[in-house]
């Protein structure tokens, strides 16, 4: 899909004389910030967010360098209450420790050795339960990627022999439905390249092999990466583009030409996105900004590369959203696919989302409809309906499509349409 062979000598020459310049990471300019106030605002207000999302909202800010003490110490302690329950994932402990070891001085020691210890539990726990259910973790990819950045960035232990062996790009969890997951794919070149620094910087040995594997692992997984960009410039879709941008720029240590990747194409969209509201969301706000500044998930442990939070902090509340004077109704399609079909027309009333339209359902008909959600950083999960719940160990879950296609969104922000042909599905990833 190259299409150098248009490029005349003259630009081949120049190209090939000044290679170093096209190497810069592409961000935002300061006098363009204010574009991404509406982000920023997402995350300020964003005060009632629980652990995860205070998490990721934290180091997101501090990455960024807006570190307001209010906000600072509200975050913290959200952070510390999920940390007190004890059922955190292995990758919320990480992001709990890359949050709260966020961009301190280099003076400081990290305050937080004992959840580090944690953490290498946690790791453990997982290989252990891939040994027994076929090579399915207890929680995902992304997360045990999140583990080994964590651990990498925070001097936990782990062994490289193993790291190099689980992160083999063909491995099926990169993998969701068949479809590689740009998200996952990307965190896991984030963590391969701090261990792969760490190991250049002498901090931690390895035989030449494993080093091999490791370059080898980034460069496979990039092309991967590379391989889901749009024709707008989004990698994968809107909500791994952030994540995806950061592992383009950690790994390219051989600079990517604009045939490989057009940044600012992709700067455009993603700025366009963000004025028309789509990253509403706390989370979804907090994974995209880094990248938008030019930062990384690496730079976390490097006080000096942390932002220096140029952005004019308004506490203006969102615009609200007015409900229409007259609340007008729609007719949508939903069904439940298990082996059988059951469907239902459902009518709501507009601006309603895919979770109202189950909650009518289910008070219709509770045999066939009745469902379960879990509350998480993203919003409602889908964990359970007609009873059948969703199971790691079998890679089982809800899925839901409209028109017979995946939404990317989840059912407590996917806005429904007259007319639609609405699904949850029982599948396998
Ligand atoms: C792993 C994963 C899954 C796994 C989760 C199960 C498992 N084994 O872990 C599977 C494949 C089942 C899955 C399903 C879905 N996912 Co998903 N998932 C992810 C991924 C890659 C990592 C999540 C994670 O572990 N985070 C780290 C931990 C520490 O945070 P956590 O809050 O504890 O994580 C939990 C939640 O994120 C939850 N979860 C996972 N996906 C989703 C999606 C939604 C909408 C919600 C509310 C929760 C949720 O499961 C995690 C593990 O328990 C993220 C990528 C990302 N950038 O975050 C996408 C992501 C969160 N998923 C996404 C989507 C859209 C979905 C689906 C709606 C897809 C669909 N069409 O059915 C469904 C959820 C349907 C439902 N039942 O409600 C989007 C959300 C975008 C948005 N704006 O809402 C993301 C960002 C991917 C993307 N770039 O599009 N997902
Ligand atoms: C700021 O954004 C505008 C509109 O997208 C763009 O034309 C301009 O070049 C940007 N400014 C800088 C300095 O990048
Ligand atoms: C390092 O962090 C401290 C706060 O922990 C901050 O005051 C200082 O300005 C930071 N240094 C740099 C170079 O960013
Ligand atoms: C912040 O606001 C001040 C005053 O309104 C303005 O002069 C300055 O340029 C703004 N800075 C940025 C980065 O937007
Ligand atoms: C910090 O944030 C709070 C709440 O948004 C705000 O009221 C306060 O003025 C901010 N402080 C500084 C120093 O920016
Ligand atoms: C669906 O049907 C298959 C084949 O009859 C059966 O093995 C499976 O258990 C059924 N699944 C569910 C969730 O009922
Ligand atoms: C509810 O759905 C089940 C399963 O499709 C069906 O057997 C039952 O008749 C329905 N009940 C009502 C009241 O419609």
């Amino acid at each position: 899909m190259r299409h150098s062979h248009q490029l005349p000598l003259v630009g081949v020459l120049l190209f090939s004389l000044i290679p170093s310049q096209l190497c810069t990471i592409c961000e935002v300019s300061k006098e363009n910030y204010s574009r991404l106030n509406p982000l920023i605002n997402t995350m300020i207000n964003s005060k009632y967010a629980k652990g995860v999302q205070a998490a990721n909202v934290l180091l997101s800010l501090r990455l960024v360098g807006i570190r307001n003490q209010s906000i600072e110490q509200q975050l913290i302690q959200q952070v510390h209450d999920s940390e007190e329950s004890t059922d955190l994932t292995s990758g919320q402990l990480a992001l709990v420790i890359l949050a709260l070891g966020a961009c301190q001085s280099s003076d400081e020691t990290f305050a937080y050795p004992h959840l580090v210890s944690q953490l290498e539990k946690k790791f453990q726990a997982e290989i252990k339960n891939m040994e027994i259910h076929h090579g399915n973790p207890l929680t995902n990819y992304y997360q045990l990627s999140l583990d080994i950045l964590a651990l990498c960035l925070f001097n936990g232990k782990y062994s490289i022999n193993r790291v190099t062996k689980l992160f083999t790009p063909e491995n099926k969890n990169f993998y969701f439905g068949g479809q590689f997951s740009v998200d996952t794919g990307a965190m896991a070149v984030l963590a391969l390249t701090c261990v792969k620094r760490r190991i250049v910087n002498g901090q931690i040995k390895t035989d030449e092999e494993h080093f091999k594997h490791i370059k080898g692992h980034i460069k496979s997984l990039v092309k991967k990466i590379l391989s889901e960009k749009k024709e707008n410039g989004l990698i994968g879709n809107l909500f791994s583009t952030g994540e995806a941008m950061q592992a383009l720029f950690v790994s390219s240590n051989e600079c990517l030409n604009e045939n490989e990747w057009n940044c600012q194409q992709t700067l455009d969209t993603v700025l366009e996105e963000i004025s028309r509201g789509a990253f509403h969301i706390p989370i979804a706000a907090a994974q995209i900004l880094p990248a938008l500044v030019g930062k990384t998930y690496l730079d976390v442990n490097k006080n000096s590369s942390c932002g220096s939070g140029n952005f004019n902090i308004s506490s203006q509340e969102p615009i609200p959203v007015v409900p229409t004077s007259s609340p007008s109704y729609i007719l949508v399609h939903y069904s439940v696919e298990i082996n059988e079909t059951y469907s239902t027309d459902v009518t709501v009333p507009t601006g309603s989302v895919f979770l109202d339209v189950m909650e009518a359902a289910q008070k219709m008909n509770k045999t066939a409809f009745c469902f379960t959600v879990r509350e998480s950083s993203w919003g409602s999960y889908i964990t359970s309906v007609q009873g059948l719940k969703a199971n790691s160990n079998d890679r089982s879950y809800w899925e839901l499509l409209s028109e017979g296609k995946p939404l990317s969104q989840g059912v407590g922000s996917y806005v429904v349409h007259n007319g639609e042909n609405l699904e949850v599905r029982w599948s396998k990833y």
